[in-house]
């Protein structure tokens, strides 16, 4: 349940950019090296959850077995790939209004946050040249357990020194929404309504957020 706001944690693909293509484009070129095909229904399966959980995940869907070492090198073979689609990122593809919207709330004194599964966060927003906008960030090199377990809101929300029931998460998977209700937070579903039937609300996109915190200062005066 969203009880105020005093800070903001964001996700970081599918929230503020969306990496999830090319991603798609790595697992995808994986899956035809081991033989399959792996198709985009199949990508949504991996929206929010960790690497290791994703090749675990495509590698049920090709029925492949792999130990320890062979699992290790496609995983790092993936990521190589996927470093490489994303180098090109650029603040052009930032999610319609998310900067917009980070500016006003921090304007409004709220603290903000990055929390996200993936290990190439900091490469991200370098990319996109919005590091400076968030107080602290939580990304895969610094927790020990994924989403859906909470670990990554809860750090944020200590490294910010807010309590948990003061923040609110913004998410686009149901791991991560599943992530924020367990660490207590209020929680924005970011996307289509039926894929995040736990949030507490959804939005479509920041925009529609923006002009929704206006009319409410309009009619509100704050
Ligand atoms: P990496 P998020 C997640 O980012 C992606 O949604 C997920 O598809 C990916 O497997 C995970 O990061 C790990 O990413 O391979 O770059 O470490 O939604 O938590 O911002
Ligand atoms: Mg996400």
């Amino acid at each position: 349940m969203i009880k105020g706001m005093d800070a903001a944690i964001f996700d970081l693909d599918g929230v503020i950019v969306n990496t999830a293509k090319y991603h798609y484009l790595a697992w995808k070129r994986l899956a035809k090296q081991l033989g399959f095909d792996f198709t985009e229904a199949d990508n949504e399966k991996l929206k929010g959850v960790s690497r290791t959980r994703s090749l675990e995940i495509l590698l049920e869907i090709g029925g492949i077995e792999a130990d320890e070492s062979a699992r290790h090198a496609m995983s790092t073979q993936k990521n190589t790939w996927y470093v490489q689609y994303i180098r090109d990122i650029q603040p052009a593809d930032l999610l319609p209004g998310v900067v917009d919207y980070i500016r006003y709330i921090k304007q409004k004194s709220v603290k903000t946050a990055i929390a996200s599964a993936s290990k190439n966060t900091e490469l991200i927003l370098n990319c996109l040249q919005i590091a400076p906008l968030f107080d602290i960030v939580v990304d895969g090199t610094k927790v020990s357990n994924a989403k859906p377990d909470p670990e990554a809101f809860v750090r944020a929300a200590q490294g910010l020194g807010i309590q948990t029931e003061s923040c609110v998460v913004f998410e686009d998977s149901e791991s991560g929404i599943e992530a924020a209700n367990r660490a207590g937070m209020g929680c924005v579903g970011v996307g289509k309504p039926g894929n995040l039937l736990n949030a507490d609300i959804v939005i479509q996109n920041f925009q529609q957020l923006l002009v929704i915190n206006l009319i409410h200062v309009t009619l509100h005066g704050r």
